[in-house]
């Protein structure tokens, strides 16, 4: 055979983007950002991480949050200001324990925080909390969104106004005990060759504070459409939703949680059926891996955290911020957290 041309040099090997990033915030430790572009600013709704002192287990006891702070930002890169309490567990009536990963949305210069806790059955649910300021104070509702359990809410404004919600995580997360479509303490998982539990999703209605439908199954399908497996673990839904738009194509991410990536999936409506593309962000230093992606001026970025603030105490977390790029086909070029 021909010795091949020195031209045929072997490719080098696809160039990930670098990921350095230093916490947003350092006077406390923050997580599960969900990030928005309200009136031009950047508004970030991050968990609030405490050391509670309650032992770590599968269930995510350790993560043992009791309030919400709003952060801010005029530019990326630019200044953060940590604009302090906007809600507090003890002003939520129906909350038991552990407020998880929120998000917020806007209408009509009112400001909606969604956010997931136990109640005092110790059941998650979802709840909201209304202000007239996108950093609060938030004002709870009495009650849970009827119909909603669960955790992790991601509330995507589609371009014709309509808000829909994305929710729900395994594990800790209890959805496996709604696989029936009623509680079930009993946790229960399908077959390993039978399709993984989704992601459930919902319109709401016109107020903010309710379902229009009871929540759909949000599928997850491969390249030839079968859905994925409950035994799929570096690609099945795990927790962590996120919806957001691309060239009219809607894109859903989420932490496949065991397996410590953000993936993500792309579909024709806010429904789906969503196919299965790829990691938009490889495992970060700590268990937990939560994201959010939003525009800004011109811009993509990924909001992100991990656990290097703490020295990796999966249960103290930072959130950072990273620029995301697409390639020609509409697809997202992975991050890497560590150096390799
Ligand atoms: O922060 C508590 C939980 O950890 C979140 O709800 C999950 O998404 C995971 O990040």
């Amino acid at each position: 055979t021909e010795p091949a041309p020195a031209s045929a040099a072997p490719a080098p090997a696809e160039k990930k983007p670098e990921l350095v990033s230093e916490p947003l915030v350092t006077n406390i430790y923050t997580a599960d950002p969900s990030a928005h572009v309200f009136n031009g600013k950047i508004y970030v709704y991050p968990s609030h991480d405490i050391e509670s002192g309650v032992p770590q287990n599968d269930n995510g006891d350790h993560f043992d949050m009791k309030d919400f702070h709003v952060l801010s930002m005029d530019s990326v890169g630019g200044e953060v200001k940590d604009n302090g309490e906007a809600i507090n567990i003890k002003d939520i009536p129906w909350a038991g324990r552990q407020l998880w990963a929120p998000d917020a949305a806007e209408k009509n210069g009112k400001y909606y925080l969604y956010f997931p806790v136990k109640d005092k059955q110790d059941i998650f649910h979802i709840g909201v909390g209304v202000s007239d300021s996108p950093v609060g104070p938030f004002k709870a509702e009495p009650t849970p969104i009827e119909g909603s359990f669960s955790i992790d809410p991601a509330v995507f404004k589609d371009s014709d106004g309509s808000h829909y919600m994305y929710f729900g995580g395994i594990w800790g997360g209890q959805l496996q005990r709604w696989a029936t479509g009623t509680y079930n303490p009993a946790d229960t998982y399908p077959e390993n060759d039978k399709p993984a539990l989704s992601p459930k999703v919902a319109k709401l209605k016109d107020n903010m504070l309710s379902f229009s439908e009871k929540p759909r199954d949000l599928q997850i399908v491969d390249k030839d459409g079968k859905p994925l497996t409950n035994g799929d673990n570096s690609r099945r839904f795990f927790e962590a939703s996120w919806m957001h738009k691309y060239n009219g194509k809607y894109y859903f991410s989420y932490s496949t949680g065991d397996t410590h990536n953000i993936a993500y999936a792309i579909g024709d409506n806010p429904y789906g059926p969503f196919t299965y593309q790829g990691v938009v962000l490889e495992p970060v230093l700590g268990w937990t891996n939560h994201h959010s992606i939003v525009e800004f001026q011109g811009k993509w970025y990924l909001f992100y955290h991990d656990s290097s603030l703490s020295g990796g105490q999966t249960h103290l977390r930072s959130v950072k911020v990273a620029e995301l790029h697409y390639n020609p086909d509409g697809t997202i070029q992975t991050l890497s957290a560590f150096k390799k």
